[in-house]
């Protein structure tokens, strides 16, 4: 640990000094990025018993994490938007008053990091010296949260040589709230649920987070910065911070590239689609390449093109159902130097979660350090998982097979269209393309999700996650709408198309009319012949929709009549779906944009 400082950038070092007081840890350590360095940070949490090394043959250079079983998943009921005034944060978010929030937070902060060391992280999102990129900085006491962001974004000096003397960072503090007395060692996973608070300072461009160790409330680049605070950036500076994956589409035979953002909620298969695999049948036409799984930042150009950057460097993915059939690409990813966390350790020191392969190994130590077999149930009777069902992996983008060549490119990549989806049972068809920008604005403002049973609230009820952004957006969600729409103007000629997604549809008889996965392979390509001028459709009272000829149908079976049934616009039940939107536009109250309002009376129009 040197004692002279990597960095002469004087607000920085006065903010560090001045959380240092206030945190008091034993000792402060500015992060380098280096491998060395990451090699230290996974020792020290294998030594601190938080951590155990897998076997290096199976899974090189992995870790796997057990949590306390308390701090598992985001908590949305303790995070909160700050904004100056409360209307700003809109209906869909917690406001807390910022001097009052501010105050109660710094209490728990007051000596919290007692015989802690306080790790600096300097930190980009994007590729370092991106015009699209942005800098923060975090103070963090958990070596956990050093090697996940390193993984999860770019770190180190290299950071701090791009900030300068004077360059503008966001200012992300996290603790896990635990502080030590002399020569205690306290628990493997400290946290502090009780007084768990992840809050945001849109106007200050600041990030307090307090009490939790899990990813989206520790990792504060990611949800907080990337989506939340960076959504309110985006919009004061006249750009996009989405919850997108980026994938790119190379037809081999032509050679032009086209890139997609796509948003989807929770449970849909993100993490899936940006990592497609052709069918075999179009291998020879078609290679994906991934940009990105998760967040997406999108600039309108001077050149008047759309540019689009992963602002992450890997993959935090939800391994439960993660297989060699469902994704291979996302098991490659995590063939090595990944760091899991609260999945079950087999006996030859690899890892294992449901859904990994069919069969269950017979014997496993699962989440919580219990042994487990197949048999194991609960005190009820029920079987126990072996993992969590928000386990996670994190693992460097670059491990990806599919990885594209242009995914740390500064500039960014040319995006052609955006894709919004949701899992829709009945009504909404496999695809459709918006009439035009506003009314794309509408489809996203609408797009939900049925219910499954993982999930709050009764199966098969819609839930509305405009752009797959209600628990992100950092601002009003109406002012949110207004931003989109005024982007599409800004944008001009070259916006993106935009399109809608459906590949959960069901018979009467509940059987699935998609077959999904790398069968979406086929809904992309006329997307991109839309794209590309050479796609046909047919207006529907939804938007402009392929008819079965639009499709390539090479090496699929695919009748008549079940296209039909997938493609099927109209009916009772989708007017009563349509009618439901009002709730919620009402819900958005005097910010609703006034051409969103004339979208819902249009499709209402045209379906009565
Ligand atoms: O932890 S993340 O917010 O990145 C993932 C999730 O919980 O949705
Ligand atoms: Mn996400």
């Amino acid at each position: 640990m040197s004692t002279t400082l990597p960095t002469n950038h004087k607000e920085l070092i006065k903010w560090v000094e001045e959380w240092t007081s206030i945190l008091k840890p034993d000792a402060v350590y500015w992060c380098d990025g280096s491998e060395d360095e990451d090699k230290k940070m996974r020792q020290a949490m294998v030594d601190s018993g938080v951590a155990v090394w897998l076997n290096p043959e199976k899974r090189p250079n992995s870790l796997l994490v057990r949590s306390d079983p308390r701090d598992v998943a985001r908590v949305e009921s303790r995070t909160l938007i700050c904004s100056e005034k409360q209307e700003d944060a809109g209906p869909t978010n917690q406001w807390g008053d910022p001097k009052e929030t501010r105050a109660k937070l710094m209490k728990l902060y007051e000596g919290c990091m007692k015989g802690r060391t306080l790790y600096v992280i300097p930190f980009s999102m994007g590729p370092v010296g991106s015009p699209i990129a942005h800098i923060g900085v975090e103070l963090t006491d958990s070596a956990y949260v050093v090697a996940n962001m390193r993984i999860m974004t770019r770190i180190g000096t290299k950071v701090l040589e791009v900030l300068g003397d004077d360059g503008a960072f966001v200012k992300c503090v996290h603790s896990v709230g635990v502080p030590l007395a002399e020569g205690e060692t306290g628990p493997a996973w400290p946290c502090d649920p009780e007084n768990t608070y992840i809050t945001h300072y849109p106007e200050a461009r600041e990030i307090l987070s307090f009490g939790s160790g899990y990813g989206g409330n520790a990792l504060l680049g990611k949800k907080c910065f990337a989506l939340r605070i960076a959504s309110s950036m985006a919009r004061e500076e006249g750009w996009m911070a989405e919850h997108m994956l980026i994938l790119g589409v190379q037809n081999k035979k032509t050679g032009k590239k086209n890139y997609v953002t796509a948003a989807f909620p929770s449970a849909c298969g993100k993490t899936n689609f940006a990592m497609l695999i052709p069918p075999a049948e179009m291998a020879d036409d078609y290679q994906i390449f991934t940009v990105g799984d998760d967040i997406a930042w999108i600039k309108p150009q001077p050149d008047g093109s759309v540019r689009a950057i992963n602002p992450e460097a890997g993959w935090f993915g939800v391994a439960p159902g993660t297989s060699n059939d469902t994704n291979p690409m996302a098991m490659e990813s995590c063939s090595k130097d990944t760091i899991f966390t609260n999945v079950a350790l087999t006996d030859d020191g690899d890892v294992w979660w449901e859904g990994m392969t069919k069969e269950e190994p017979a014997h496993l130590i699962d989440w919580k350090g219990n042994e487990w077999t197949p048999a194991t149930v609960d005190a009820n009777g029920k079987k126990v998982l072996s993992s969590h069902p928000n386990a996670r992996f994190t693992a460097p983008a670059c491990n990806c097979p599919t990885i594209d060549p242009e995914w740390e490119n500064p500039a960014g990549v040319k995006i052609d269209a955006f894709v919004f989806g949701g899992r829709r049972m009945r009504d909404i068809p496999l695809v459709f393309q918006a009439y035009n920008w506003q009314h794309g604005v509408f489809l996203g403002a609408t797009m939900g999700s049925e219910q499954t049973a993982a999930a709050e609230g009764k199966v098969g009820q819609l839930r509305n996650d405009p752009m797959a952004m209600r628990p992100f957006i950092g601002y009003h969600v109406g002012d949110y709408l207004k931003h989109w729409l005024d982007m599409g103007k800004k944008m001009g000629e070259n916006r993106p198309a935009v399109f809608h997604v459906n590949w959960f549809r069901k018979t009467e008889e509940g059987k699935w009319l998609w077959p999904g996965f790398g069968q979406n392979m086929r809904v992309l390509e006329w997307i991109l012949n839309r794209c590309n001028g050479t796609g046909h459709a047919v207006e529907t009272a939804l938007g402009f929709s392929p008819v079965k000829e639009d499709m390539n149908w090479n090496g699929l079976e695919f009748t008549d009549e079940d296209w039909d049934a997938l493609m099927k616009v109209g009916g009772e039940t989708l007017l009563e779906t349509v009618k439901g939107n009002q709730a919620l536009l009402d819900s958005i109250g005097d910010k609703l944009p006034k051409d969103i309002q004339a979208e819902q009376d249009l499709l209402i129009a045209r379906l009565s």
